[in-house]
């Protein structure tokens, strides 16, 4: 968020407060929160061991220029450590949790301290890439490498900190001459709320199908834990653009609607003052929001989450609890609405995230995410008897697509475009689909005009990918649907994940919104939606 845009935050929280003088939903937070406590998950755990001890080898034909190759089974356990001074470790798969190890001492006594290093990791060139000097742009903390001087050796420790990997490579930092040591054991306590999949595939299934679905669930379940985390390596967040796809995913898999109201119950009990919701919420280190990021997208799609929470267990008391957030979150995103009603970029004071492709124009997408906004939360109110609320929707609904369809669509061009510049990209062929503003039939044609262009603006990674592939089944694309998420996420597991990326572009593997690659989390939960899509059309994707 840029410093004009934090000022407009904090001014209009401020006016919000000087005009009314409180928080606007005070009186139900706390019982939002006692709602959110108390619908917890419990994590479950496993433990495990590492498969192999493994060699890394620089190949420009692996993923990022990094491949692991095995050594076969790990026999560290008796060797003395001085000996053996670097090892690392492959657990088989990602895995996220507490890593434990037992130190012993070989001969004579313990003379001095002894440091290890310890590096987790998800990916192999994020293993073997020098993370310093630092050139990302978050944290250097979020790097998983971890110094351990061991005072009192013949014991176990635990680090208390949280790790999302792999990899694990323990190097020998600092040792006495006057004693020898093992590592005679290690293991890690792998945690996730999601427990079993509860939704098998057809036995008509494709092998190349079944194994996207099997990595799209491994992701959700590694984001799966006390909330819906949008990647277990980095941010370890709640994050509403993320959770409305981990929840259409989690229908198709784990079935764990409870998470699914503990997290839209911590987006409410933490709104802002003036009742909108901010775009992400912390589970730890301590509950609350990220005071400052509004995005207006993620309020409105928050609206949808509940609308879909809804329809899978008919849980009318919740929606109804919450009613008035979703609500709120229309009337604010109206005011910046024009006259011709057009959505006024320019007078928003906020983020409006659609993907992380720079140069990205979102005037026609942000029209139409509106208006499918408007849709949902009408469905929303009507489903629970509060439609006379909001009576206006409709009719909303019917000027912004007509103002939309002249504002972006380009007739003669059979294409939406946006912006001063005229802008073709993928997002605003496929938000205007979703909203509904193209018929399925202008749908198909602006996706393949789009798709044919060289120029056209492609999205920059799986969440907005999620969006086109969408978009294509909506407008009846359905092997072209197929193909393109078979090609995509497909691509990903050819190139060896075991769970899906943040970040990917087949033909840029070292994208990154950071500034620098190893910081992207390589299973995060906004690439998980593949499991939606095979399992919500069986018959496109299952035969
Ligand atoms: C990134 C994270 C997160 C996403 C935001 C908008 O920082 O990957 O998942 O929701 O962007």
């Amino acid at each position: 968020m840029n410093l004009r845009t934090l000022a407009a935050v904090l001014l209009s929280v401020a006016s919000f407060t000087l005009l009314y003088g409180q928080d606007y939903f005070e009186s139900s937070k706390p019982g939002w929160l006692e709602i959110a406590r108390s619908t917890t998950p419990v994590l479950h755990e496993e433990i495990l061991r590492p498969v192999a001890a493994v060699r890394a080898v620089q190949d420009p034909s692996a993923f990022q220029g990094w491949r692991y190759e095995s050594l076969g089974t790990p026999d560290f356990h008796a060797k003395n450590f001085k000996e053996v001074g670097e090892i690392t470790l492959d657990f088989g798969r990602h895995i996220t949790g507490y890593f434990s190890f037992h130190t012993k001492v070989l001969n004579n006594s313990q003379d001095a301290p002894v440091k290890l290093k310890f590096m987790f990791g998800e990916l192999p060139a994020e293993m073997n890439t020098p993370l310093d000097p630092w050139k990302g742009t978050l944290s250097r903390g979020w790097m998983q490498d971890e110094i351990v001087t061991l005072t009192d050796m013949d014991e176990w420790v635990t680090l208390p900190r949280r790790m999302s990997f792999r990899y694990l490579r323990i190097e020998l930092l600092g040792s006495s001459a006057g004693f020898d040591f093992a590592i005679d054991d290690l293991f890690f306590k792998a945690v996730s709320s999601a427990g079993e999949n509860q939704v098998p595939l057809l036995e008509t299934c494709p092998e190349e199908i079944r194994e996207i679905a099997r990595v799209s669930e491994a992701t959700l379940k590694e984001c799966m834990q006390t909330v819906f985390e949008d990647g277990p390596k980095r941010d370890h967040r709640l994050w509403s653009g993320d959770l409305y796809l981990q929840s259409l995913a989690n229908r198709y898999s784990f079935r764990n609607f409870e998470l699914v109201k503990h997290c839209l119950y911590m987006f409410a009990a933490f709104a802002g003052e003036n009742g909108v919701l901010w775009s992400n919420v912390y589970d730890f280190p301590k509950w609350g929001p990220q005071y400052g990021s509004y995005c207006l997208t993620y309020c409105l799609i928050w609206n949808s989450t509940l609308l879909e929470y809804l329809k899978d267990t008919g849980d009318y008391q919740t929606a109804t609890d919450l009613w008035k957030v979703a609500k709120r979150q229309i009337e604010d995103a109206m005011t910046y609405m024009r006259p011709d009603n057009i959505f006024d970029i320019n007078a928003r004071p906020v983020w409006l995230f659609f993907d992380h492709r720079a140069g990205l124009d979102v005037n026609a997408m942000m029209q139409a995410a509106m208006i499918f906004a408007l849709k949902d939360t009408y469905e929303l109110a009507t489903m629970i008897g509060c439609a006379d609320e909001v009576k206006e929707y409709p009719a909303l609904v019917k000027a912004m697509t007509k103002a939309a369809r002249k504002a972006y669509y380009d007739k003669d061009k059979e294409i939406v475009v946006s912006g001063p510049g005229a802008q073709v990209s993928i997002l605003s062929q496929t938000w205007m689909i979703k909203a509904g503003v193209l018929s399925p039939k202008e749908g198909r044609k602006a996706i393949v005009n789009a798709l044919a262009d060289p120029e056209t603006l492609m999205p920059s990674g799986p969440y907005a990918t999620h969006y086109l592939i969408d978009a294509m089944m909506i407008c009846g694309m359905h092997e072209q649907a197929r193909e393109y998420l078979v090609d995509y996420w497909g691509g990903m597991v050819r190139k060896g994940a075991d769970t899906f990326w943040e970040c990917y572009d087949p033909d840029d593997d070292m994208l990154t919104p950071y500034s620098f690659f190893p910081l992207n989390s390589a299973c995060h939960a906004w690439s998980c939606t593949p499991t939606y899509f095979i399992g919500k059309y069986p018959e496109v994707f299952q035969k």
